[in-house]
């Protein structure tokens, strides 16, 4: 339960990586009003007011109680005068004028439907709304656009993917996975990642881990899961990027930047049936499957560690645990390896990296920042 005030004894720290963040906020009413801030700045490029919602946004889902009043923020990281001044405006209105006016915008509203669509990021949303696109019939009905084969798929299966997936929908997707990739090896491992790792309930894809025992095994596996699934019927769509993995490459120190391993984004049909409190579930036009997005992602043993630690979410705290790394250490991480100066530290499990960062280990539930 969320206590009131009298939270902010001592400091909490301004990486998420040394907060334990689950899935219980005790300040939703300012964390949903700092995300849609950080989403409009997003949206408008603004890198560094952006930044600035997140990492707020981020330490309030860490405090085990509710800001009640302006006092209960003295001593918290990441707050500046403009994260304040709108934790004042809620606590006195109960809503922020800013964030109703985003709510409203036009702009917003269409750059957030547009990027909802499977395979289209902000550039693409931008020019399709400077085209004076604001609905998915306007944009399906406009035969100048050429859509890709990802926004094809994003747009044909749009509700289904809208609609999150649940908990149960995501293990009855990770036994079809593995049992696909044990055919092949019986040994491989294949592990959920991302925020049903991290607990969640509902997501919006189930990102997936897999890898064999033995080093360099895995190399072939993909394709001859993705044939199973085909020949299975129910591979809806999938895009195969191959592995650029090197492994005496230097850690990158861009985040964002996509990782090197071979990975698939796909599109999986999942049988109603085979989901246990959906059993015998058909909608109005008789159809009796879902469409499920799935992220596939295959590294070598040796790597196994830092992929599921850099999968597993959540982005913020793996914007956080690379900057720590970076600031505090003077090393570099990515979902490759950790790079100590001159030398690669190895690491067989998400333990081994805390340990070499020296942070204390912190669970996937308690990542949800
Ligand atoms: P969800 O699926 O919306 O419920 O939430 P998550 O936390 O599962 O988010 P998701 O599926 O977008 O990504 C899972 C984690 O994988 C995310 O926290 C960071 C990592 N990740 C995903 N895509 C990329 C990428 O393009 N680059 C890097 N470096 N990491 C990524
Ligand atoms: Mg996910």
């Amino acid at each position: 339960d969320c206590s009131a005030g009298l939270g902010s004894s001592g400091t909490i720290s301004q990486y998420a990586c040394q907060r334990k963040t689950t899935l219980k906020n005790c300040n939703k009413i300012f964390t949903d009003a700092f995300d849609v801030l950080a989403e409009h700045f997003e949206f408008n490029e603004n890198k560094g007011h952006c930044l600035a919602f997140m990492r707020a946004s981020s330490v309030l889902k860490s405090l085990s109680y509710t800001i009640r009043n302006y006092r209960d923020l003295e001593g918290l990281a990441c707050l500046g005068p403009q994260t304040k001044a709108v934790i004042q405006e809620i606590l006195e209105y109960g809503n922020s004028l800013k964030v109703q006016d985003v709510l409203m915008d036009e702009r917003y509203k269409t750059i957030k439907l547009f990027t909802s669509i499977f395979g289209v990021g902000l550039k693409t949303a931008e020019k399709w709304y400077r085209k004076g696109l604001r609905s998915l019939d306007e944009v399906k009905a406009d035969t100048s656009l050429r859509f890709t084969k990802m926004q094809k798929a994003g747009l044909l299966y749009y509700d289904d993917i809208i609609s999150s997936v649940s908990w149960e929908e995501a293990k009855a997707v990770g036994q079809i996975v593995k049992d696909a990739c044990r055919r092949f090896d019986p040994d491989a491992a294949v592990v959920i990642t991302g925020g049903f790792r991290r607990g969640k309930e509902f997501g919006h894809d189930v990102d997936f881990i897999i890898t064999t025992p033995e080093n360099g095994k895995e190399v072939g596996l993909l394709q001859k899961v993705l044939s199973e699934l085909t020949y299975q019927g129910i591979l809806l769509y999938y895009d195969v990027i191959d592995s650029t993995f090197d492994n005496a490459q230097i850690p990158s120190k861009m985040f964002e930047a996509m990782d090197h391993f071979e990975k698939c984004f796909a599109i999986l049909k999942l049988k109603k049936e085979l989901v246990s409190s959906k059993q015998s579930e058909k909608d109005i036009n008789g159809k009796d499957w879902k469409a499920i997005r799935v992220d596939l992602v295959i590294p070598p043993m040796n790597c196994y560690a830092f992929a599921l630690l850099g999968w597993s979410g959540s982005r913020q705290f793996e914007r956080d645990l690379r900057r720590y790394a970076n600031v505090e250490k003077k090393m570099l991480l990515d979902n490759h390896g950790l790079y100590d100066k001159t030398t690669f530290l190895s690491a067989k499990t998400e333990e081994d990296i805390f340990a070499h960062l020296g942070l204390e280990y912190l669970d996937p539930s308690e990542r949800n920042a």
